[in-house]
């Protein structure tokens, strides 16, 4: 069986530990993807935190899996978190509705444990989805470390549906000193081993034709595992 990496015309590797798998999604997998996505957003809405600085986010986020990215909001009395307790953490609840985060579609959780599992990663577990909605033309996320999970080791899988976008990579050490590659609807990038602490961010949006996504837009679904602990399968 071909690994999933075989076929280097969908491969990129800019640089060691990031890969770019290009048109890993098909249109026909981005629209049902697209599809479950707005159900789960019922149960899930998004919502605009806060950085930590206090600014608000320019794009909405909402997350599936057991933990749930978020920021600013209060926790709910007794509400496990990881991460700091006021400012940027993973959940199990919503901030605004109190309920836990739906479940990751099921296709989506076991691509990335299989991308995962290519990398090596034999005990990964896709434990968070984290939903970014772009608006265009404003949408963007500034140069960030992921550092809230505590599994600092595991790859993060992001996979772009809807306009292109400009996806900044700097160093592990700085924002500068890198480069910037452009992410295309279906197009997955992942961070690991050398690369899963490089600065990143999206710099820009443009639009594309026909539009995925009926309002313009981009969103992407960053794949993590959160903890250090997996469960048994
Ligand atoms: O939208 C993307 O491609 C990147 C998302 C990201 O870096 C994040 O949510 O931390």
């Amino acid at each position: 069986m071909l690994s999933l990496f075989d076929n280097e015309s969908y491969l990129e590797r800019p640089i060691a530990g990031i890969i770019i798998l290009r048109h890993h999604w098909s249109k026909e997998q981005q629209h049902t993807m697209l599809a479950m996505i707005r159900t789960l957003v019922k149960a899930a809405p998004f919502f605009t935190p806060k950085m930590n600085g206090g600014q608000n986010f320019t794009q909405q986020l909402t997350n599936c899996g057991e933990w749930g990215w978020v920021a600013g909001e209060q926790p709910y009395s007794g509400t496990e978190f990881i991460g700091e307790k006021h400012g940027y953490r993973y959940q199990r609840i919503h901030p605004v509705t109190g309920k836990p985060w739906p479940a990751i579609p099921p296709a989506l959780a076991s691509d990335a444990r299989a991308i995962a599992q290519t990398l090596g990663e034999t005990e990964y577990q896709s434990q968070s989805c984290l939903i970014n909605y772009y608006p265009f033309p404003n949408g963007k996320l500034g140069m960030h470390q992921d550092r809230t999970e505590q599994n600092l080791r595991n790859a993060i899988i992001t996979y772009s549906l809807g306009d292109s976008c400009v996806f900044r990579v700097g160093t592990t050490m700085s924002e500068a000193g890198g480069f910037n590659v452009k992410l295309h609807s279906g197009d997955v990038c992942i961070m690991h081993g050398a690369a899963r602490m490089a600065w990143h961010g999206v710099s820009k949006l443009f639009p594309t034709t026909p539009q995925l996504l009926r309002q313009g837009g981009r969103i992407s679904l960053t794949v993590r595992m959160v903890t250090n602990q997996c469960k048994m399968n």
